[in-house]
């Protein structure tokens, strides 16, 4: 194994980095739990630095020359299927300056001969950690410290058989102390504008908590399933209410706003248990906003849906996938009962939490029209954030499996090339030009100035600050399918925007003064494609 700085090896305390890749299409401002977990994992005299490329863009001789001039000793990477590209440049670059690379996360655990060169392309990374990390990681690093790293790290007990990590003894990530800064939504040159505007919005940040893990579903096209395991396991309220209270904390001595996004797959699973971390967060006054994903079927039950609201929810994502129940009987998700949707929005709208709904197009019994025959029905529910994507074969899943035997796989390496909104296979009612198009009408028909006056409009009954809020989200979801990445494209946007401005800006004058409390009340957007130009517009509304 090769080492920084010559041959010299690291007997001793290292600097480890951990870098996640940016997407390369939109700015994803939450950072990655993975990176904090492991960083509290670490053995101790060990420093960890810590670079989420999507809030500190890097190319391979920045982190080329990072990782000489910081000196670190080992790189720790981890990446999506989508970034695993982006992942394995970054991982060249850093090897060929003589650090050891690391590689862990969904992609590389499916395929981790591919990260290794085992599959005739290049070696990418000194190791592979499979799986969950929690266990494995303090051996890596002790191992790499020694000089003697290993190709494979898994997670197996005694009798060689795959271990989930238990969640029981869940480390303290300490937020209260991690540098969070390259994290802050809001552009430095706002900073002491908005710090005068009060209520913290010097800083704003979404925070990744995970409460549980596993989901035992298994629809077709999602790894969960496969990677977690249908073992579902839990933190402990207390250990949850802790950090939310930490959390809490730190925004107050900050005097900056902090929202969660529970991680979970689906924060609902188990019901009952669920109702009783939400109780437990209420009477510890551990009330943050948050935001969760959670599936339809769950969000029948009213008392659910009470503590949600009661606990601090301000949006949750919800896999609607399809209207079309032949579909979601196809990818194994037939729970998903379409007509019930407008009744778990309503829901949910009533008390003053809304959905982010997330749609799958290009799934086999799609035709030409999907993508209308959606936006009809979205258009009789309460106002939200509909987000459209295309069936993914990514490795490992069922899905990938079905495809690939079928021989309908035409891009089986897809992720070497990443192009996003673009499928690897071709459905079977409709072509993949017809996919994309449809897609492209979801998001075309859904963030158009029409659409935004529209969603606004039909909250008209609620307070102004309720009407900012979905304004101000549809314009940053807008930027996950419509790249808006620079300050043109940002004022293109709030031209063709501006008799809906208008109309906000003219009613928050004239009208009942909007109180910031009540504009901010949840997050902007959990993947944040505004940068640095789309957070300024935020903060000009607020003001
Ligand atoms: C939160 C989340 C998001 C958030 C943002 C991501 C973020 N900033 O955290 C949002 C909602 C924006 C999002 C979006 C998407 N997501 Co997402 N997301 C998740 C989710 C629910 C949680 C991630 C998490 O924090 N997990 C908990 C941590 C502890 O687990 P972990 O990351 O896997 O890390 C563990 C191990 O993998 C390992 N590990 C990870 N990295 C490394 C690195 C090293 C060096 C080592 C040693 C170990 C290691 O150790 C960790 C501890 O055990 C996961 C599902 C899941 N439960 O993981 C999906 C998941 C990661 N998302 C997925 C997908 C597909 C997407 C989207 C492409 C969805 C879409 N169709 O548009 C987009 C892409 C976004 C983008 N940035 O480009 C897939 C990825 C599958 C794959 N093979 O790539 C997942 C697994 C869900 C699924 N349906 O299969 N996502
Ligand atoms: S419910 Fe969600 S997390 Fe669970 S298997 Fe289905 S898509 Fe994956």
């Amino acid at each position: 194994m090769r080492h920084a700085f010559g041959t010299i090896p690291h007997w001793g305390p290292m600097k480890i980095l951990l870098y996640n890749p940016d997407n390369g299409v939109t700015r994803n401002f939450m950072p990655h739990l993975w990176m904090f977990l492991l960083q509290s994992l670490t053995p101790a005299g060990h420093e960890v630095l810590l670079i989420d490329g999507n809030a500190q863009p890097m190319d391979e001789a920045g982190i080329a020359k990072y990782v000489i001039e910081q000196g670190v000793g080992l790189a720790g990477i981890g990446a999506m299927t989508r970034m695993a590209a982006k992942a394995y440049r970054m991982a060249d670059a850093i090897r060929s300056v003589g650090v050891p690379v690391v590689m862990g996360g969904p992609h590389v655990t499916e395929e981790a001969d591919e990260a290794l060169g085992r599959d005739g392309g290049p070696r990418h990374a000194d190791a592979v950690a499979l799986g969950e990390a929690d266990e494995t990681w303090p051996t890596i690093v002790n191992d790499a410290a020694r000089g003697e790293l290993k190709d494979i790290y898994a997670p197996l007990d005694a009798d060689g058989k795959q271990k989930k990590p238990s969640l029981k003894e869940y480390p303290a990530i300490p937020w209260n102390s991690i540098d969070l800064e390259q994290f802050n939504l809001v552009p430095s040159f706002f900073k002491p504008m908005l710090d005068r505007v009060g209520e913290g919005w010097g800083t704003f940040r979404i925070v990744p908590v995970e409460s549980g893990r596993g989901c035992p579903y298994g629809c077709e096209f999602c790894t969960v399933t496969g990677f977690f395991g249908d073992s579902i396991r839990f933190r402990s309220n207390e250990s949850v209410v802790n950090e939310l209270l930490m959390l809490k904390a730190r925004a107050r001595k900050e005097k900056g706003q902090i929202a969660v996004f529970f991680i979970d797959d689906n924060f609902a699973i188990n019901v009952k248990r669920t109702k009783s971390l939400l109780r437990d967060i209420i009477a510890a006054n551990a009330q943050v906003h948050w935001v969760a994903q959670i599936s339809a079927n769950l969000l029948r039950d009213e008392e659910l849906v009470d503590l949600i609201a009661a606990s601090g929810a301000k949006w949750i994502f919800i896999g609607m996938e399809s209207i079309d129940p032949t579909n979601l009987k196809d990818v194994n998700k037939g729970f998903n009962k379409p007509d019930e949707y407008a009744a778990v929005l309503e829901r949910l709208a009533r008390r003053n939490v809304y959905a982010i709904t997330s749609f799958i197009f290009g799934m086999d019994n799609d035709t030409v029209g999907v993508a209308e025959r959606t936006l009809q029905q979205l258009r009789t529910w309460p106002p939200g954030l509909p987000i459209f994507g295309l069936l993914t074969p990514l490795p490992a899943t069922p899905l990938y499996k079905r495809l690939e035997a079928a021989g309908r796989l035409t891009r089986p390496r897809h992720w070497k090339d990443f192009v996003p909104f673009t499928m690897a296979h071709t459905p079977l009612k409709m072509s993949v030009d017809e996919a994309h198009n449809e897609v492209r009408d979801g998001w075309d028909h859904s963030y158009s100035p029409e659409a935004l006056a529209h969603a606004v409009d039909s909250l008209d009954d609620q307070p102004l600050g309720y009407r900012i809020n979905i304004f101000l989200a549809r314009l940053c979801f807008r930027g996950i399918y419509f790249p808006m990445m620079n300050k043109m494209a940002w004022v293109k946007v709030i031209a063709e925007n501006w008799r809906t401005i208008f109309k906000l800006m003219k009613k928050a004058v004239f009208g009942r003064r909007p109180q910031v409390r009540e504009i901010t009340s949840m997050p902007i957007s959990l993947e944040t494609p505004v940068g640095e130009e789309g957070a300024s517009q935020v903060s000009d509304l607020i003001s």
